[in-house]
């Protein structure tokens, strides 16, 4: 029992239940109340059901329960509540229940052994809780990514030479590789893909010499076809940019055919390329051809691939960014490196739903201190606050880069910041409880303190500046909690 970590077990001693979820913490409900934290010591010797499987929904249910705040009246109706069981079942029935739905026996509880004594690395990280807590972090923060950060995908289209991948490497910079930049011969084959977390663009080979504009045609409608036949709309092809040459090309037959009849014209960005060298006449010429062929003309664009963006990227810039559909524009906008200012927006644009996530936790952490929570067993409290980092994470689309360097080694250091020596030094008066007043503000004061860097090293990441660092200095910190304090009624 002592390589238990940080999953939940449900206890029993005599009619009292609770539910352990860690080598330190006891989750129960002893009266009628919220979900409250009790010490281990209440619960020894007791009998545990142990099971592998069993941990995990108890924890999320668990998780979940605290943040609705619902009212159980005794801990036997939570457990019940939790795990979904009829009404009017007696213990003697969960026994059986248990057994049958999850394979757990109840056994005596052992007292977990001391923990090793590890040396500290080299950082002073607690090793306990260490593992899971970076687990608990990153399954939070795909969660978070994937409801956050909606990648669109983007098909370059148009004929060999006409400037494609130039254009896609004007806009969205280094993600496209310079090899990709065709010297005369046809550079990309088939479909390149070039991607990072906020975009996907599908460069595709053009319409060469030699290749009929029916087999041109029909591999575009088959690669069309298998994406937006795809489940999942995130695999499908948002927009596409079909790029004409501006100089010396013409727009033909099969360029109308594949904007009118293979794509869904609503999504089509037509762009004339290459807009240094195009006569403007030419320019004209092409225009007029478009819209006789029923082109609206705030969907053609023209560009040059010029450093920096000019010659009417920022136009398709801005364009793309009102013809993407809701959910993936603001990936896009913070993907392309032609209007920083708009980058920088999209970030700061961020703090509304940062709070909210920031409000939820607060929530979920004064309803756990609503029965004080006894010094030593404020570690319940770190689950709240990883959920929260983890989805401040993903809100500001941090990258592996990032959270390697800054977030991971900070989730790693929260054990030591909840310890209680830790809290007695960072929260001013604590005595020797922790309630729900000061749940809250620990929770608050440690969303804007996060809050504050992750949107530091969004805003680094989009003006190539170096990723500040996440480091846990207690001065500061105290500043974020009295901050927060003095904005926050308390209760
Ligand atoms: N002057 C000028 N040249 C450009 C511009 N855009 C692209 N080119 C040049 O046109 C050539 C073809 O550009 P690419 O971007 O490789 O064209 P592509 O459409 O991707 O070509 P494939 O991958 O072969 O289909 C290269 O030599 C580019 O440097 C532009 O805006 N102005
Ligand atoms: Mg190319």
């Amino acid at each position: 029992m002592s390589h238990l970590r940080f999953g939940a077990l449900l206890m029993m001693r005599g009619r009292r239940l609770g539910l352990y979820l860690s080598h330190r913490v006891v989750l129960t409900v002893p009266k009628p109340g919220p979900v409250r934290a009790a010490s281990l010591k209440d619960f020894q010797p007791a009998k545990v059901f142990a099971c592998q499987g069993v941990s995990v929904p108890f924890f999320d249910a668990l998780a979940k329960a605290a943040a609705t705040r619902e009212l159980f009246a005794s801990s036997f109706e939570m457990v019940k509540k939790l795990l979904d069981f009829p009404e009017g079942l007696f213990l003697n029935d969960l026994i059986k229940l248990m057994r049958d739905r999850y394979g757990a026996q109840l056994e005596d509880f052992i007292v977990p052994s001391p923990q090793p004594e590890v040396a500290p690395s080299n950082n002073g990280d607690q090793p306990m809780d260490e593992t899971d807590a970076i687990q608990k972090f990153n399954e939070k923060y795909d969660e978070a990514l994937q409801s956050y950060i909606k990648r669109p995908n983007i098909l370059l289209c148009g004929y060999t030479g006409s400037g494609k991948s130039s254009l896609a490497k004007a806009i969205l910079g280094d993600m496209v590789p310079d090899h990709a930049i065709g010297d005369g011969r046809p550079k990309t084959m088939a479909y390149e893909c070039y991607e990072n977390n906020l975009v996907r663009i599908w460069d595709s080979r053009g319409l060469e010499n030699g290749q009929t504009e029916e087999a041109f045609t029909a591999q575009t409608r088959d690669f069309v076809r298998q994406c937006q036949n795809d489940p999942s709309v995130d695999n499908h092809i948002h927009l596409v940019w079909y790029v004409i040459q501006g100089a010396g090309a013409r727009v033909t037959e099969c360029d109308l055919n594949l904007i009118r009849n293979i794509f869904n014209p609503k999504h089509v960005i037509v762009v004339l390329s290459k807009a240094d060298i195009t006569r403007p006449n030419q320019q004209l010429s092409m225009r007029q051809e478009l819209l006789d062929a029923g082109i609206p003309p705030e969907h053609i664009v023209c560009t040059s691939d010029a450093p920096g963006g000019s010659l009417g990227c920022q136009r398709l810039m801005e364009l793309s960014y009102e013809m993407l559909p809701d959910a993936y524009r603001d990936a896009f906008l913070e993907a392309q490196g032609i209007d920083l200012e708009a980058r920088k927006n999209v970030i700061l644009a961020k703090q509304g739903k940062a709070k909210a996530i920031i409000a939820t936790a607060v929530t979920a952490a004064a309803a756990a201190g609503a029965i004080p929570i006894p010094l030593s067993d404020a570690a319940v409290l770190i689950p709240i606050q990883i959920t929260m980092i983890a989805t401040l994470a993903g809100l500001y689309g941090l990258r592996q880069e990032a959270i390697r360097q800054s977030a991971l080694p900070f989730v790693a250091k929260l054990v030591g910041v909840f310890a209680a020596s830790s809290l007695l030094k960072l929260v001013p008066g604590l005595g020797s409880a922790v309630n729900a007043a000061v749940a809250a503000t620990l929770t608050g004061a440690m969303g804007a303190f996060v809050r504050t860097n992750f949107e530091a090293t969004a805003l680094a990441k989009a003006t190539g500046k170096p990723i500040p660092p996440l480091l846990f200095d207690v001065g500061l910190f105290k500043k974020f909690y009295e901050e927060y304090q003095q904005n926050h009624i308390q209760t």
